[in-house]
């Protein structure tokens, strides 16, 4: 297959101002005739090639002339003599046979679009590249009864029936120019939760959420984050909505979380449809989460987008941040970035150590649906931190004032963002620009050395090799650190931010009389491995007496790893979290206290011993769990309150209530069973009833199977429900999982719907114990499962494979079985690129 490069950008031969697309819809078969103006962009001969995919071209006119011209491959090149041209094309495809879900597809008896990044070329012949902005007028035509619902981006101006009522047409247009991959189009039986925002210029837009009938109460949630996300972006970006309506409308079959579409967003129904009976406290803040990342999106990457997918990161790597900041600011900021940190490092670390490791900018690629990846979104989202943080709160505004200023209406690139923040910052960002260009997690090594009353601290930056990045040169990364009176417990002046740009920076601090204790790497500034050799006791002491809360966090986690990664006793770790459990935030309690998965200790290994891992890691929660018994039934009951309420307290004192019954049945005693399913049976909403319900698939208690069956049978009908009954047995760590998840691939249920495939294939895939079984059935019954889905939907297919690409971490015997499965993929005939790029990048 191809490989896409950066170097050869080129600017567009051709530019389309103006699009218009009539849809004559039906499932079995959909007519799209689209008439492009297009001009010639610059002194040039180069013919227009527009790209299309699986589409059967019926007829096509240059300037109202019929030509005969055909595709050749995906492309249709056409020489034209003037330097514009009105084209026009008619073309047929097949909703309901398309199962990438990208382009024109059937979902649930709707009908909708996914286009971003290649999916426009599956509906009609254009130069589908984020680069050619145009403007689009929609119509659409449908059968009135199975879709009497027709959406598109911008604002409908007019609408009414044909063939005496049995079909109907609406026209929409949309003022904004923008790249198709921000086309959509939705045609259903849909009905709306409607609503009003008013903006800060005092324009009303008007706001619908629409979902099958039945779901509309469910939206009630997705609606208040919406309108408290624009409320949000007014206060801190000073960015407005831009048109008269936004719609949202949620889908079953979607191959991503959701997209920003102009003015029509589309989402996986996962992140829209929220209650308490169905939906746990961590689905209604992703939910949130997720529509205000799109919405955010309207400015950082609909107003102004990429030139080019390289670029991806100038989009979602700002707009991660900015929905990061958005979620911190509605409930508890410490423990949200304890979550965003955990998930960087569970996997945005993993991929920058493996086979696939790639910079927030990658400079080439086969499948650009293979980079939508946490390196580009969460890493990408930490570079920009770092920018907030360097420039300061003032100075970063200042920097994205003159960013949305200067590229409005434009497609640019990273280069054109940093540059705009070194412009209105004054700061020279040259040394910061490699973290686009590096790929690889920097290592800090710390010392700390105290003479007299002077503090020195050396602190050294590596990077390891990558993939064809055998050498790397130091960046430019803020360290946010704090000493500590050991006697007192009291910080040592104020918290400094240090910036690091040599390979070794030293840090000279006076006026420290006796030894301090070193915080280093505070709210998690910098998205790096700290390498500090520091003794336990220090470690004891910053998660007990550190301001920081994230570094309180982190000084637990540390002696959690120390303690899990080595031999011996754990007294130390065990009294921690003894003294932590005795704090007063349970929100912040319930993240603390949880030991790192063990995925995250054989990170720090060598070599993986997976077994050994699971061991000691029972053994160390079985020694907490008893030392603490009556504290974790103190925090169980205590905390275990018969009022539900989606408040921040409410939802940190359940979560300290369900980790605490973790632990409990830790200990192994028949009471914390009894106590689960007791919660399991009378729970009065999902988070505490899947609680309760994993603990129990996870354990041998004999109300397991009536619980797992209860379970099901009260939700069967619900898919997004369903999909945490496929997890909790797929992660499971008994003996019996990967039986029981290749019995569940049988299930009625289960389907190669793309949340149904995450749910089991995918919880599969990050369970360490089980998928790393050494007779190597793990690794061959997920290799299956990517060669059933890869015809079907590739770029889900290439997603599950992932953690085959790991077998470099694992000892000899594993990697060569991991390997197999690979080279297994790879002889496949007919692979799909996305399977193609995966398998063989990580055999290289
Ligand atoms: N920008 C959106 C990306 C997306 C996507 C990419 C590939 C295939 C399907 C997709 N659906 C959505 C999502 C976002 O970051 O907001
Ligand atoms: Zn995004």
């Amino acid at each position: 297959p191809h490989t896409v490069r950066l170097s050869d950008y080129r600017p567009p031969d051709w530019l389309v101002p103006t699009v218009a697309l009539d849809f004559d819809l039906a499932p079995g078969c959909t007519r799209v005739r689209a008439t492009l103006t297009v001009t010639r962009n610059g002194a040039h001969d180069r013919p227009l090639v527009l790209d299309g995919q699986e589409l059967r071209l019926l007829s096509l006119t240059v300037d109202g002339v019929a030509d005969a011209t055909q595709p050749v491959g995906e492309h249709l090149t056409l020489r034209l003599a003037g330097d514009t041209a009105v084209i026009e094309t008619l073309v047929e495809i097949v909703p309901s046979a398309n199962t990438r879900l990208m382009g024109l597809y059937a979902s649930g008896g709707n009908l909708c679009t996914q286009c971003e990044a290649e999916g426009f070329r599956r509906i009609t012949f254009f130069p589908d590249r984020p680069d050619v902005l145009s403007t689009y007028s929609v119509r659409m035509k449908a059968d009135a009864r199975a879709y009497p619902v027709l959406l598109a981006n911008g604002n409908m101006v007019a609408r009414g029936d044909d063939d005496g009522g049995d079909t109907h047409w609406a026209e929409w247009t949309d003022p904004w120019p923008k790249p198709c991959y921000l086309f959509a189009l939705v045609a259903g039986d849909l009905q709306p939760l409607r609503d009003r925002f008013t903006t800060m210029s005092g324009r009303e837009v008007q706001l619908a959420i629409w979902t099958a009938a039945a779901d509309v109460p469910r939206c009630a949630h997705a609606m208040a984050a919406l309108k408290t996300s624009m409320a949000w972006d007014e206060v801190h970006y000073g960015r407005e909505y831009d048109l008269d309506v936004f719609n949202i409308v949620a889908v079953a079959d979607f191959n991503f979380g959701a997209m920003e579409n102009k003015g029509l967003n589309v989402f996986n129904s996962k992140y829209i449809l929220a209650d308490p009976e169905t939906a746990t406290d961590a689905d209604f803040d992703a939910v949130a989460a997720v529509v205000a990342h799109e919405y955010f999106h309207n400015w950082t990457g609909n107003r102004i987008t990429c030139r080019d997918w390289f670029q991806l990161s100038l989009k979602e790597g700002l707009t991660v941040f900015r929905d990061q900041q958005f979620s911190g600011d509605q409930g508890s900021r410490a423990v949200r970035r304890i979550d965003d940190v955990r998930s960087l490092r569970a996997v945005q670390f993993q991929e920058d150590a493996g086979p696939t490791a790639h910079p927030i900018r990658p400079d080439h690629y086969i499948e650009i649906g293979n980079f939508y990846t946490a390196t580009v979104y969460n890493k990408g989202a930490e570079v920009i931190r770092m920018l907030y943080t360097l420039l300061g709160e003032a100075g970063f505004r200042a920097g994205t004032d003159l960013y949305f200023e200067r590229h409005d209406g434009q497609a640019v690139t990273c280069e054109d963002f940093v540059r705009a923040m070194e412009d209105a910052s004054g700061r020279d960002l040259t040394q910061f620009r490699r973290w686009y260009e590096q790929a690889g997690t920097p290592r800090v090594g710390v010392t700390l050395a105290h003479e007299g009353s002077t503090a020195t601290i050396t602190l050294t930056q590596t990077t390891p090799p990558t993939p064809g990045q055998p050498i790397k040169l130091p960046v430019h990364l803020p360290l946010r650190l704090a000493l500590f009176d050991r006697a007192s417990g009291a910080r040592i002046g104020d918290e400094r931010l240090v910036e690091l740009t040599e390979a070794t920076t030293t840090v000279v601090i006076p006026d420290v009389p006796t030894r301090p204790v070193l915080s280093l790497n505070r709210d998690f500034s910098a998205p790096v491995i700290v390498e500090h050799a520091c003794p336990a006791a220090d470690r004891v002491f910053l998660s007990a007496h550190d301001d920081d809360p994230f570094a309180r966090y982190e000084a637990l986690q540390q002696l959690a790893l120390d303690t899990l990664s080595a031999e011996g006793p754990c007294d130390d770790l065990v009294a921690a979290l003894g003294a932590t459990l005795g704090g007063d935030d349970p929100a912040f309690i319930a993240e603390a206290v949880l030991l790192p998965t063990e995925a995250f200790i054989g990170d720090q290994a060598a070599v993986v011993a997976v077994d050994a891992i699971h061991a000691r890691r029972e053994a160390v929660r079985h020694a907490a769990a008893t030392a603490h018994r009556d504290a974790w039934w103190a925090a169980y009951r205590g905390n275990a309150d018969a009022a539900y309420a989606q408040t921040p307290e409410a939802k940190g004192r359940r979560r300290l209530k369900n980790v605490a019954l973790g632990y409990l049945m830790a200990t192994g005693e028949r009471e914390a069973e009894v106590a689960a399913y007791a919660q399991f049976e009378n729970a009065n909403n999902m988070t505490d009833r899947i609680a309760a319900l994993s603990v129990l698939a996870n354990s041998d208690a004999p109300e397991r199977t009536a619980a797992l069956a209860a379970f099901y049978d009260r939700f069967k009908g619900d898919a997004s429900v369903i999909d945490k009954w496929f997890s909790v047995q797929a992660m499971s760590s008994r003996a019996d999982t990967l039986a029981a998840t290749i019995a569940l691939t049988r299930h009625p249920d289960f389907s190669h719907n793309p949340n149904r495939l995450r749910s089991l294939v995918g919880a599969f895939g990050v369970n360490q114990l089980r998928l790393h079984a050494a007779d190597g059935a793990g690794y061959a019954f997920l290799a299956d499962q990517v060669l059933s889905v890869d015809p079907v939907n590739p770029s889900t297919a290439a997603r599950l494979m992932t953690p085959l690409g790991r077998w470099r971490r694992f000892d000899e015997g594993r990697a060569a079985l991991m390997r197999a499965q690979l080279q297994r993929l790879l002889k496949t005939p007919r692979l799909s690129k996305d399977v193609f790029e995966m398998a063989s990048k990580s055999l290289a």
